[in-house]
C-alpha cells in the first residue's frame, strides 16, 4: 500500500448490515497485518459530529467532515478507513470522492450495501423503523427521507441475498485486488 492508506466506504439504510461488514473486515484486515479502523455513526455522531442531526444540511456536514478527517488525516497516517455512514445523498458521496481525486489519494471505494426496504426494516435492531412508522421520529432514511442508489458504486454487496460474512469476503477480495495485498 505504501505510505498512504486507503479509505473503503460503505453506503446503505440503516440496517442494511453497513456495520456489520465493516466490522468483519476490519479483523480481516488486521489480520492481515495492516492498520486498519472503522468509523459510523456510534463513534462520530456522539463525538466530532455531535452537534448534527439528520436534516439534508446535517448529513451534508456529517459527511463532508469524514471526508475531511480521513482523506486529510487517517489516509496520511496510513491507515485503512472503513468508513460506515448511510451516506443518502449521491451529492455528498460524490464531494468525498473529489476530495480524494484532488489530493491523489491512491484507493477510494464506495462499496454500496443493498437491502431491500422490507428486510432492513425486518431487521430493526434498535426499532428505529418503529418509531420512524408512528411518526416518532422524523425523517428517517427510507421511510420519509430519501437514500439515493449509488449509480457507479465500485462494489455492490447485496446483503439479502449474501449473508454478512460471504459479503465482507467479496468486499476483502476487490479490495484487495485493488491494493494489491
Ligand atoms: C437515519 C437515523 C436517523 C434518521 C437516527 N435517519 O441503524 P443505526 O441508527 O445505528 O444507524 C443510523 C444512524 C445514521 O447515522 P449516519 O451518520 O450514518 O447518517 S447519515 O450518513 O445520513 O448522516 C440510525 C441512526 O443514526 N438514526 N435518526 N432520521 N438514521
Amino acid at each position: 500500500i505504501g505510505s498512504k492508506g486507503a479509505t473503503i466506504w460503505l453506503t446503505g439504510l440503516s440496517g442494511s448490515g453497513k456495520s456489520t461488514i465493516g466490522a468483519l473486515l476490519e479483523k480481516r484486515l488486521i489480520e492481515y497485518g495492516l492498520l486498519a479502523y472503522r468509523l459510523d455513526g456510534d463513534n462520530v455522531r456522539f463525538g466530532l459530529n455531535k452537534d448534527l442531526g439528520f436534516s439534508e444540511e446535517d448529513r451534508f456536514e456529517n459527511i463532508r467532515r469524514i471526508g475531511e478527517v480521513v482523506s486529510k488525516l487517517f489516509t496520511d497516517c496510513g491507515i485503512i478507513t472503513i468508513c460506515s455512514f448511510i451516506s443518502p445523498y449521491r451529492s455528498d458521496r460524490d464531494d468525498v470522492r473529489k476530495i480524494f481525486e484532488r489530493d491523489e489519494l491512491p484507493f477510494f471505494e464506495v462499496v454500496y450495501v443493498r437491502v431491500p426496504l422490507e428486510v432492513a426494516e425486518s431487521r430493526d435492531p434498535k426499532g428505529l423503523y418503529k418509531k420512524a412508522r408512528s411518526g416518532k421520529i422524523k425523517g428517517f432514511t427510507g421511510i420519509d427521507a430519501p437514500y439515493e442508489e449509488p449509480e457507479h458504486a465500485e462494489l455492490v454487496l447485496e446483503t439479502f441475498v449474501d449473508i454478512a460474512l460471504g459479503s465482507s469476503l467479496k468486499c476483502l477480495h476487490a479490495v484487495g485486488a485493488k491494493l494489491r495485498m
